[in-house]
């Protein structure tokens, strides 16, 4: 058996692919010119034939990984004969005996004694495959984080990079202390014991094989040979030649090429091949999807959203779309900064933050502000105070602000449409449904009061009352949540003088309020005070227009500031 490692073979020009496809697993056999992989360019893509029949040892390389001529790639098991009949792997066996040669690969035959510890010959340095020394179990796992770069002096026993298991995260350390030449592996493979890592350049004196290292896992397919290479001669690879076709020169060595195993900015990308995979066969820029999991990487389902998303604004008119191309948040690990705690979403402050970005997002948000005296509101709304008790009813300012909303959509029509999904027509409502923001401990959700131009105070406030109940016990009916023209959010009982709400889409505006106060208000001879309640109207400009926005605020005003004309 020999085993051949397949490099990169010349790409007519093209300085860099990326590896698209992995197609085969270790083990699997494969017959001469059988597709081994799949390599794409700018402009094509290309398959890796198999120049011999055997099976796949294991690949070098993940998908997404960017490589280049002469780059290692897979390495495949071949019989005997197979290699003796191909004249590519009788060179290899050539270089691989010749001491100054510079090998990245070599072939050995099963009954040759097992890896002895081969010198470095003729040079002060030499190139050691680095590999993962034992790690306590025979399951592969997830490399989350490469440690060291091309370049990096590393000494024995530092980290070269972090797996991570269902269970516990584990740093693995160099066995050699040496020059990073080269990465063999990309975030998100699959490692076990005795994986190839890295390249390094070490000292001469220790480029004697570590026998314990090498020889351990026998499904790693590194012969000894393969692993101490003396690099004083610039002569071909044992690669190279199983590359060029026989006859021909073959090519340049590649192996102490310093750049990592992933450069483009896809690779650069924290995400696994899985996810790889679907965002090549979705067409999604892994670039452009912002990461969830842990350290910002991209999981299955932010690729999905990710679409999702682009679809939903594909889908919707030009005129009530927009969004796109917005730089995702960077993630960060809060935790270098101190103590924290990941504490989970509920359904409803999910869905409130992706209502809310949806909306802020797409609706161009123009928000008006003017006071409200409600001194006299105020004065009569405390005179129900006792009637209020023998109904069993609480009227509070929240049913005045109900009532007067509904009488200013019927003499302000504009702010009770919504825009037609295809961009080109307003949708008139001849109804009048508000609703009313509710604080939960689950998160905001917002009841809807049917027809409240049809409806008295009385029956206003015992709906409040009995919607607000239900939204703090999560008893709300999706029905009870539907169908709203316009939206009132009050934090009048909370406090604050002012916030600038959001359009609850499709409804084109909504009336923020906050805590009525005492001001000195000119009458025309003197101040006097007056209780005034602070309202901000956020619109959909769009929809609305300025001049529109202040006719109903003017009216709101009026309307809350002399309750005589709600009864007209
Ligand atoms: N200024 C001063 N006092 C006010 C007021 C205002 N604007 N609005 C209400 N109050 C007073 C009430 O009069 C009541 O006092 P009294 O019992 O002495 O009359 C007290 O505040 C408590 O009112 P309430 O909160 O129980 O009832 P409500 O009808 O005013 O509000 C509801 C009902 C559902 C609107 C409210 O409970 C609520 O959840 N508000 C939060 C809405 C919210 O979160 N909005 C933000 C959405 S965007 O993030």
């Amino acid at each position: 058996m020999t085993i051949q490692t397949i490099v990169v073979p010349d790409l007519g020009g093209v300085d860099t692919v990326e590896v698209i496809e992995l197609g085969l697993s270790p083990g699997d056999s494969i017959e001469v010119e059988d597709s081994l992989l799949v390599l794409e360019s700018d402009k094509a893509t290309m398959d890796i034939p198999s120049p011999a029949a055997g099976a796949l040892v294991k690949y070098l390389v993940a998908e997404g990984a960017t490589v280049k001529v002469g780059d290692p790639i897979a390495e495949i098991e071949v019989a005997g004969e197979a290699a003796a009949a191909t004249p590519e792997v009788e060179e290899v066996e050539q270089v691989a005996h010749e001491p100054a040669a510079e090998v990245v690969s070599a072939s050995k035959a099963e009954s040759e004694p097992q890896a002895t510890p081969v010198e470095a010959a003729a040079s002060s340095s030499a190139e050691q495959l680095i590999l993962v020394p034992d790690i306590g179990s025979d399951d592969k796992v997830e490399l989350i984080e490469i440690s060291i770069a091309v370049g990096d002096e590393v000494a024995e026993g530092d980290t070269l990079v972090v797996l991570e298991s269902d269970k516990a995260t584990m740093d693995v350390p160099s066995t050699h202390s040496g020059k990073v030449l080269k990465i063999l592996v990309a975030e998100g493979d699959k490692l076990g014991t005795g994986d190839a890592v890295a390249l390094f350049e070490v000292v001469a004196d220790a480029a004697v094989v570590d026998e314990a290292v090498i020889e351990k896992p026998a499904a790693i397919a590194v012969p000894a040979e393969t692993v101490a290479i003396a690099t004083a001669a610039p002569v071909e690879t044992a690669a190279d030649a199983i590359q060029s076709a026989p006859g021909q020169p073959a090519q340049p060595a590649a192996i102490a090429a310093a750049e990592p195993a992933a450069t483009s900015d896809a690779a650069q990308v924290y995400a696994g091949p899985a996810v790889r995979l679907i965002a090549r066969e979705l067409g999604v820029a892994l670039t452009d999807v912002p990461g969830s999991g842990p350290r910002g990487r991209i999981l299955k389902d932010d690729v999905s959203n990710f679409v999702k998303q682009v679809m939903k604004n594909k889908d919707a008119p030009a005129a009530a779309t927009g969004g796109s191309g917005i730089p995702p948040v960077p993630a960060i690990d809060f935790s270098q900064f101190g103590e924290i705690e990941e504490l989970p979403m509920s359904k409803i402050q999910k869905l409130t933050a992706a209502n809310m970005q949806r909306n802020w997002l797409n609706v161009p948000h123009v928000t008006q502000f003017d006071d409200a005296d409600i001194t006299e509101l105020e004065a009569f709304r405390k005179g129900l105070k006792a009637e209020g008790e023998k109904r069993g009813v609480r009227v509070t300012p929240v049913a005045f602000l109900i009532k007067a909303i509904g009488a200013a959509l019927e003499a302000n029509p504009e702010f009770n449409r919504s825009l037609a999904v295809d961009g080109q027509n307003l949708i008139q409502k001849h109804y009048c449904h508000v609703g009313m923001a509710v604080d939960t401990p689950r998160g905001l959700v917002v009841p809807v009061i049917r027809d409240v131009n049809e409806k008295g105070i009385w029956d206003i406030s015992a709906e409040i009352t009995l919607l607000a109940g239900k939204a703090r016990d999560g008893k709300l009916k999706p029905a009870e949540m539907q169908g709203g023209c316009f939206t009132l959010s009050s934090l009048g009982a909370i406090g604050g003088n002012g916030f600038t709400p959001i359009v609850n889409a499709p409804e084109v505006g909504i009336l923020g309020v906050s805590k009525s106060q005492i001001k000195p208000v000119w009458d025309g001879s003197e101040f006097v005070p007056r209780l005034l309640l602070p309202m901000a109207l956020s619109y959909d400009h769009r929809a609305i227009n300025g001049g529109d926005a202040g006719r109903f605020m003017t009216h709101l005003v009026k309307l809350l500031s002399d309750i005589r004309y709600l009864a007209l």
